[in-house]
C-alpha cells in the first residue's frame, strides 16, 4: 500500500524527517511517499500560515491522486485543510492531531498536549472542540519552542519538550501526553524514557490508523458532504482548478 504523508510546512528537512519516522513504524509492504508542498511557510504557528499552507495540502492531494496513492496524512498539528482533502480522493486523510487524540483516548482517559509555541494551543484547542476530544484534554501546554528549533540539532528545543512533559505528569493528573508537533516525530521514544508516561505522536499513530483503514477496506466516504467539490470557475491564480470534478 503507498500512503502519501505531507508535511503541510516547505521545510525539506522536516519532510525527510517525517518520512523516516514514518516509514520505521509502516509494515512491510507500505510505501511511505513524503512531500511538502513548493510553495508555502517554512513552519504553521499561526492561523494565517495554517491558511496558506491548507492550499499546498490540496495541491499534494491532488498529486497523490495522479500517483495511485491508497491514503493521506497531513503531518501538522493544526490539520490544515483535513476536510477539503477528504472531498478530493476517496482515500482514507488522516490528520495528525486527530490521530493522536483518538490513540490517546484509547490507552487513557485524560491527556494533556504539549506543542511549540503558545500562540498555536489555540489551534489544538478548537480541533479538541470539533472533534468531541475537549473532555478527554486536561491541558494544553506549550515547549515555547518555534517550530524551526526542532531542526537544530543542539538538544535545547528537546530538553524544554522533556521538561514541559514532566511539569505535565505532575501537575495534570493524566495517563499520557500528546506531542504536538509533526516536527517532534523523531523524538518520542526518547521522551517516554524520560517521562515514564505513554507519549502519543500524530505521525507514527496516523500511519498505523491508515494502514488498518485501506486494510478494512475503508475509505473516505462519498456520500454528502465529503463527496468531489462541485465543479465550477475558479478565477486567477486558481483558474487550473476549475477543471476539478470534470
Ligand atoms: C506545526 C506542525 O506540526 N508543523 C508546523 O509547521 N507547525 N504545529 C505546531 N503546533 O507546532
Amino acid at each position: 500500500m503507498k500512503i502519501r504523508v505531507i508535511n503541510p510546512n516547505t521545510t525539506i528537512s522536516m519532510t525527510e524527517k517525517i518520512g523516516e519516522a514514518a516509514r520505521k513504524i509502516a509494515s512491510p509492504g507500505t510505501v511511505i511517499v513524503a512531500v511538502n508542498p513548493k510553495s508555502g511557510p517554512v513552519s504553521i504557528e499561526s492561523h494565517f500560515d495554517e491558511a496558506i499552507s491548507a492550499v499546498g495540502v490540496t495541491e499534494e492531494v491532488r498529486a497523490g491522486e495522479r500517483d495511485t496513492t491508497d491514503a493521506y496524512i497531513i503531518a501538522c498539528f493544526g490539520d490544515p485543510g483535513l476536510l477539503a482533502a477528504r472531498e478530493l480522493t476517496s482515500g482514507p486523510v488522516i490528520g495528525i492531531a486527530e490521530a493522536a487524540f483518538h490513540v490517546a483516548t484509547l490507552i487513557s482517559t485524560r491527556f494533556s498536549i504539549v506543542t511549540t509555541l503558545g500562540r498555536t494551543g489555540i489551534i489544538a484547542e478548537h480541533l479538541l472542540q470539533n472533534y468531541g476530544f475537549s473532555h478527554h484534554c486536561r491541558k494544553v501546554r506549550a515547549a515555547e519552542i518555534p517550530v524551526l528549533a526542532l531542526e537544530d540539532d543542539s538538544g535545547a528545543a528537546l530538553s524544554r519538550i522533556v521538561e514541559e512533559c514532566l511539569r505535565a505528569k505532575t501537575e495534570d493528573n493524566i495517563g499520557s501526553i500528546v506531542l504536538g508537533c509533526g516536527g517532534m516525530a523523531d523524538l518520542t521514544s526518547y521522551i517516554q524514557k524520560e517521562v515514564g508516561l505513554p507519549i502519543v505522536e500524530g505521525v507514527t499513530a496516523a500511519v498505523k490508523l491508515a494502514e488498518s483503514l485501506v486494510s478494512l477496506g475503508l475509505g473516505t466516504s462519498k456520500h454528502g458532504d465529503l463527496a468531489s467539490p462541485r465543479p465550477k470557475l475558479f478565477n486567477g491564480q486558481f483558474a487550473h482548478l476549475s477543471h476539478l470534478g470534470r
